[in-house]
Order: structure tokens, then C-alpha cells, then sequence
């Protein structure tokens, strides 16, 4: 069959194309547009080293508009001279996944279509995210190249062909490129054998050890039904919402107590099950439930650092670990009596990519429901749902006993994120600003009956490179060791959202109370006073509350 390379004239870039915290995310329909989606291909394709010859991956959530987006990305690929692009069967590749096959493949780059835990649909939001050749989101020097890139584009190039089916494994041709489809799961099956005990959990699993799993009609369904109901042998029906839906089902896949409710209904509730779990739209954030008993991501990274030497993975310990500013400290505490370094990055994966590359930490975690390790590059659902099995099945205790022995050894971090959605956007950044305006005068103030030690705009020098990164969130620290910390979230497409993270210490000597929100009642309060939050956005009370 010939094929052959169309130009397309752009009569102006588009201007709206700057990436957030987690690559381009807009509405499904601002990527329809003529010529949008191509035009931010085209800088990508321009921008990243080593595509002419190269191999590229590409896939994404199963999201309305993923297979389109697909077949554009494979034309344009072929018009710039890709030699092969690996993709899987329908398009579907979690983000982890995507993470390793990119390293297994020696791939320059890989292109994830996803908006992650954003609503899909036609009315939904749709997402390209560029990760780089180590297998992680690319770094804020490749993402300002391509937005700089996008900004000056007067056409782009892309094959004409039909478009090829990617119902079954195959290799297929357009012009010079090879298209090969491969199954997304089996790899990243195999990954997850290298690091953990299968027989271990299999034998947890098939022992009277209920679990209930929630893929959100998301990506995680077939990779999850394979491993956790195929290897591990957990009763057929242990996942839910198995099948990926380009809507996701009318639902909301961001596994949190609000969005995730059905899930935490039957472990918060319920006695039925012992373990519960749930994943995002693209698989990398995971949610982790036992029994009457919900697990902060911030706790959760802590207990997986203490116990990681159960796990074959990390068998002979640690290197370091990370945590995002807005994480709570729990995880430094554990750090610090197993002697390893603990850094403290801006929010974003991408931050963790020069830490692991240098072999600086093993594991890392942010609040926003990501944890991960160094076998990828990328936070990863499934395997933090494994780590979390890999425990339960040493241990054989509950996921509640665990919390509570890391409480008495460790001390208890009190978290909360006060998540304000959708406000409008000045509002958001009338309110941000003021705050910020206030700082230099902050300093020694009482907050809540305590007094501010430091109040400041978190900047960040990264280790590695020495690259400086400013403005990632107002934090008030209290001389208690308290924080409170503000936050306009990257990841929204309708106005802004606020993020207000909360977080309070008692030691283990301490009295510890059992609801984080009466615990952090008089912070939730002072924050409030502080920033005028009910008074400038209109809103009562926080659309979600972690
Ligand atoms: C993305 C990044 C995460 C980051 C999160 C922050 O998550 O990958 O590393 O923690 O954004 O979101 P926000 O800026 O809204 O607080 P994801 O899962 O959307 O890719």
C-alpha cells in the first residue's frame, strides 16, 4: 500500500497548550477541535530527542477518544520517521505499564493518553502525557521545550492511511514504521513477579481472605482480573467494575472515600471483606482499605517503608525515600530510625525521576494517592495494592492492626486534604495571592494556639542536577511541627481547585484520638480564618475531604 506524507498549514499555533502537573489535560471536546490534538503531537514529535529512528510507546485509559488519538499519534509518527511504535491490544496501557514497557523497549519517549483521574467522555476531559526515555514523566525542561515549541507552530505532518485495528496482538506497517500491537498486560504481569511473593498472596488469597477491588470501569479492570483473580487465584467477582468503559461508567475514577464511596462503604461499613482497594483512571494512584479502617496515602508510604524488607523486592533494605511537600511527615519519622535519607520534593512524579535515576531512594509517595518504587518510573496502583498484600500475607494480621503498631512505634500523623473544586478562576487566584502577600508578615504569629515558626513558598533545588524549582505551595509550619499548607492544584480543567493540607504530630507517647477531623478541627479552622476560604470561594464546606 503507498502512503504519503500530508502537510498541514496551520493559520495560527494554538495558544492553550501549556502543560500542567500531569502533561496537556482539557475537555474531550477542546481536543476535537481541528487540528488541536495533531499540533500538540507535532511539538512533542519536534521536541523530543531521538524520534527520527526511535521507538516510541503509546497507549492509554481506554477514554473516549483514545483509539482517535492513537491512530493520529501512529500517522504522525510515520510522517517523522518513528521506526516503531509499540502500542497494545485497544489501546489499553496504564500508565505504569506504559512506564516499563518504555524501559524494556529502549524507547526515546512514550505518549499516554489519559486524564487520569478526570471524568471521561464526550463531555469529559482528555489527556497527553509525554514521558521521557527512563520511563517517567519528562521533566519540566522537555515539557516548557514542547509548549515552546507549540507556541510557534505554523503546520504539522502526518501519513495518510487508514487506520489500523488494534483488536488483537499484530505487526502492521504505515509507511516506514512499524506499528507492532502487543498485549499490555503480560509484562507488566512479569514485573510484578520479579518483586513479589506470589505463592505468599496466593495462598493469603485463596484462604478465606475476601477482597473487594474497584477498577472504576478504568484501565486497571484487565490487568487486575488476570492478577489478582487469574495468578493469585482471589474468587471470580473480586474485581469490580472490571471492564474499561469510555466513560468510565458516568463515574468520577479517582479512588478517594468521596469518588471511590461504594468501595469504602463495603470495608468502612461492612465486615464482609478484609482488604479493600481501588485504582485511577490510568492506574497509577491507588486507595487502600481494611476493614473499618481507611489508610492515608501519607500512612501508607510510611508503613510500606517500615516493612518494605518483607517484600523480595526490598529484601535487603532501602537506598532512601521521597515524598512530596504536601505529604505528611510520617514517612520521615520511619526514615529516620532506619537511618536513609528521606527528601522532600514539589508535588509532581516527575520530581522523584532524578532521585531514583541516581539510586538516591527506593521508594516514594505523594498524598495525592501515589506510591511507587524504583522497578518504574511512574506511581503505581497495582503494585502498592501487592506491596499492601505482600504485608498482610506475612504478617496475617489486619490492615487496622497494621495502622495501629505503626502508630504505637512510630507516633500518628494526623492528615487531611480539604480539596475546594471548581471555583472560579480569579476567585482561586484572589485568594491564593492575598495569602501569598501575606506570608513575610506570618512569621511568629500564633495560628490555632501555636505560634508560625515559618511561613514561606516551598522552592525546591533538586539533589541531582541542582535545577531550582519555586511557587509549589504556601506552607505555614507550626512550632509544634504542625503544618498547614495551600495549594492550586495542576490537574483541574474547569476553573480552579484549592488544596488545603492539613497535618498534625502525636507521638506515640501521646493521647492518640481516633477522626483526623476533630483532630485538626482547630487548624481546619484557623486555615479557614487565614485565607478567608468560605468567604471568598462561597463554599461551605470542601466538594472532597481525604
Ligand atoms: C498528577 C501527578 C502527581 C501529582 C498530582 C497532583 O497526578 O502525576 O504526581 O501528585 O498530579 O495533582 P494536583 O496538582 O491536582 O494536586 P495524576 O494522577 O493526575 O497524574
Amino acid at each position: 500500500m503507498t502512503s504519503s506524507v500530508l502537510r498541514v498549514t496551520l493559520d495560527q499555533p494554538f495558544a492553550d497548550q501549556k502543560p500542567g502537573t500531569s502533561g496537556l489535560r482539557k475537555s474531550s471536546r477542546q481536543f476535537e477541535t481541528p487540528h488541536y490534538l495533531e499540533s500538540f503531537i507535532e511539538a512533542i514529535l519536534r521536541t523530543v530527542p531521538g524520534v527520527a529512528g526511535g521507538t516510541l510507546v503509546v497507549g492509554g485509559d481506554g477514554r473516549y477518544g483514545n483509539l482517535r488519538a492513537i491512530d493520529v499519534i501512529s500517522r504522525m509518527a510515520a510522517a517523522h520517521g518513528v521506526a516503531r511504535l509499540i502500542t497494545t491490544t485497544d489501546g489499553i496501557l496504564s500508565t505504569p505499564a506504559a512506564s516499563n514497557l518504555i524501559r524494556k523497549h529502549g524507547a526515546v519517549a512514550g505518549i499516554i493518553l489519559s486524564a487520569s483521574h478526570n471524568p471521561g467522555g464526550p463531555e469529559g476531559d482528555f489527556g497527553v502525557k509525554v514521558n521521557g526515555a527512563n520511563g517517567g514523566p519528562a521533566p519540566e525542561s522537555l515539557t516548557d521545550a514542547i509548549y515552546a515549541c507549540s507556541q510557534t507552530l505554523d503546520g504539522y505532518r502526518i501519513v495518510e492511511a487508514p487506520s489500523i485495528s488494534l483488536e488483537a496482538p499484530g505487526q502492521h506497517a504505515i509507511a516506514a514504521l512499524t506499528l507492532e500491537v502487543i498485549d499490555g498486560v503480560d509484562d507488566y504481569l512479569a514485573l510484578m513477579q520479579q518483586l513479589f511473593d506470589f505463592d505468599q498472596i496466593g495462598d493469603l488469597l485463596r484462604n478465606n481472605y475476601p477482597i473487594a477491588f474497584d477498577a472504576m470501569h478504568a484501565v486497571t479492570g484487565p490487568y487486575a482480573k488476570r492478577l489478582l483473580e487469574g495468578l493469585l487465584g482471589a474468587p471470580k467477582g473480586t474485581v469490580r467494575n472490571a471492564v474499561p468503559l469510555e466513560d468510565f461508567g458516568g463515574g468520577h475514577p479517582d479512588p478517594n472515600l468521596t469518588y471511590a464511596h461504594e468501595l469504602a462503604e463495603l470495608l468502612l461499613q461492612g465486615d464482609d471483606y478484609r482488604f479493600g482497594a481501588a485504582c485511577d483512571g490510568d492506574g497509577d494512584r491507588n486507595m487502600i482499605l481494611g476493614r473499618r479502617c481507611f489508610v492515608n496515602p501519607s500512612d501508607s508510604l510510611a508503613v510500606l517503608t517500615a516493612n518494605a524488607t518483607l517484600a523480595p523486592a526490598y529484601a535487603d533494605g532501602l537506598a532512601g525515600v521521597a515524598r512530596s511537600m504536601p505529604t505528611s511527615a510520617a514517612v520521615d519519622v520511619v526514615a529516620k530510625q532506619l537511618g536513609i535519607a528521606c527528601y522532600e520534593t514539589p508535588t509532581g512524579w516527575k520530581f522523584f525521576g532524578n532521585l531514583l535515576d541516581a539510586g538516591r531512594i527506593t521508594l516514594c509517595g505523594e498524598e495525592s494517592f501515589g506510591t511507587g518504587s524504583n522497578h518504574i518510573r511512574e506511581k503505581d496502583g497495582l503494585w502498592a495494592v501487592l506491596f499492601w498484600l505482600q504485608l498482610l500475607a506475612r504478617k496475617r494480621t489486619s490492615v487496622a492492626a497494621i495502622m495501629a503498631d505503626h502508630w504505637s512505634r512510630f507516633g500518628r500523623h494526623y492528615y487531611s486534604r480539604h480539596d475546594y473544586e471548581a471555583i472560579a478562576s480569579d476567585r482561586a487566584h484572589g485568594l491564593y495571592d492575598r495569602l501569598k502577600g501575606l506570608l513575610p508578615s506570618l512569621a511568629g504569629e500564633r495560628f490555632a494556639g501555636r505560634a508560625i515558626a515559618t511561613a514561606d513558598d516551598f522552592s525546591y533545588t533538586d539533589p541531582v542536577d541542582g535545577s531550582l524549582t519555586t511557587g509549589q505551595g504556601l506552607r505555614l509550619l507550626l512550632d509544634d511541627g504542625s503544618r498547614v499548607v495551600f495549594r492550586l492544584s495542576g490537574t483541574g480543567t474547569q476553573g480552579a481547585t484549592l488544596r488545603v493540607y492539613l497535618e498534625s504530630y502525636v507521638s506515640p507517647e501521646g493521647q492518640l484520638q481516633q477522626d483526623p477531623q476533630l483532630a485538626l478541627a482547630d487548624l481546619i479552622q484557623a486555615a479557614d480564618q487565614l485565607a478567608e476560604i468560605k468567604l471568598r470561594t462561597g463554599m461551605g464546606v470542601p466538594t472532597v475531604i481525604t
